[in-house]
């Protein structure tokens, strides 16, 4: 706590609670809802989250037919990811993606639950020991079971009593460390199983028995670091082609690429978050975490409201500066559609997180 209030001194937060609603007929107020740090939710905040997931698995999607309010995000996801022309990953779209994501789990959290104020909690894995209020027995449980597959045994979401919804790839390779970026592959044999949800804590293919393994690596990346960069983003603007487009065979090919993805990672905002801070915290959780279907272990959801809540903190102090253009990305630039998404969501639908989600981050 101590280190982030440091931080964030001098820094103007969003203080107000209320806001214009811009489409409105009648002109009435729209009272922002707050999302919350997961670590300051009370006993009785944390069963309701717990309950609400619970119950979006048994109730219809309000997005598709023939799946449940939770598993339609698992799928989603899953062909966000497996498509490299969808622009939700590992390119400029990466954040409006899942902000729209975020939005929409958290209107079905509303509907499903009834409370129409309820939140996502973030978690703020830079702050030291942020994890162990949250990986706990009456919570999200903890590490998988090394002897078992690495299911998950304890917590509100372990094996028996969480089924694991939509496809997924048996073979996790997802966030390989061919970038140039100091960030660990993920190694070892398979960490999904039908039977549940798995979690395999490692780092650079050392298996652990603890997530202090986040810590130790966010003191090299502090919050301050986020807030520095002036454009949101640098070319390449959609790396995944730009990757295609590499012969990894041939070993000057990789390294050029490798000092491309350097450089540009130490002008760009997104790529950061997205590649220094967003992955690894996927990749050190292991198991579902780790791989395209990741949004099975209910953590995705507070790993990336975290993620959204640093670029809202970014769009504070530099706007959306440095959004690619049409021209410079018709993938993921201005006027792009966000992938995946039955209804035509824009990129820039998504700048303004009151008007687009409704709500603010605590702070
Ligand atoms: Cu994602």
């Amino acid at each position: 706590m101590q280190r982030r209030r440091f931080l964030f001194t001098g820094l103007t937060l969003a203080t107000a609670s209320l806001v214009g609603c811009g489409g409105g007929d009648d002109g009435d107020a729209v009272v922002l809802a707050t999302r919350r740090d997961v670590t300051g939710l009370s006993a009785s905040e944390r069963q309701a989250f717990i309950d609400t997931l619970h119950g979006m698995k048994q109730t219809p999607s309000a997005y598709r037919a023939g799946t449940n309010a939770y598993d339609y995000f698992v799928s989603a996801h899953v062909e966000a990811f497996e498509s490299h022309m969808s622009n939700a990953h590992r390119g400029a779209g990466f954040l409006p993606w899942h902000r729209e994501f975020l939005m929409r789990f958290e209107r079905e959290m509303r509907r499903v639950s009834g409370d129409p104020g309820m939140c996502l909690p973030y978690w703020d894995w830079q702050r030291p020991g942020s994890y162990q209020s949250i990986f706990t027995d009456d919570f999200l449980g903890g590490n998988g079971d090394p002897s078992d597959l690495y299911l998950v045994k304890t917590g509100a979401f372990r094996e028996g009593v969480w089924a694991m919804g939509g496809d997924f790839d048996d073979t996790p390779d997802e966030f390989p460390d061919t970038d140039g970026d100091d960030v660990p592959d993920i190694v070892g044999p398979d960490r999904l199983s039908h039977r549940g949800l798995t979690r395999c804590y490692n780092f650079l293919g050392q298996y652990r028995d603890s997530l202090e393994i986040i810590d130790h690596y966010m003191d090299r990346y502090p919050l301050g670091r986020v807030l520095n960069y002036p454009n949101y983003d640098a070319g390449p603007f959609d790396e995944m082609i730009a990757r295609s487009e590499v012969d990894f065979s041939d070993p000057a090919q990789v390294a050029a690429w490798q000092q491309l993805m350097a450089d540009s990672t130490s002008i760009s905002m997104r790529k950061y978050l997205e590649v220094r801070l967003h992955n690894p915290v996927h990749g050190m959780i292991g198991g579902q975490m780790g791989t395209g279907s990741s949004p099975n272990d209910p953590a995705f959801f507070l790993h990336h409201c975290n993620v959204d809540r640093l670029w809202d903190l970014w769009q504070q102090h530099h706007g959306n500066a440095g959004y690619p253009t049409a021209q410079q990305s018709h993938m993921s630039g201005l006027g792009a559609r966000l992938g995946v998404y039955a209804e035509a969501v824009r990129v820039e639908d998504t700048f303004d997180l009151a008007a687009h989600s409704g709500v603010r981050y605590e702070g």
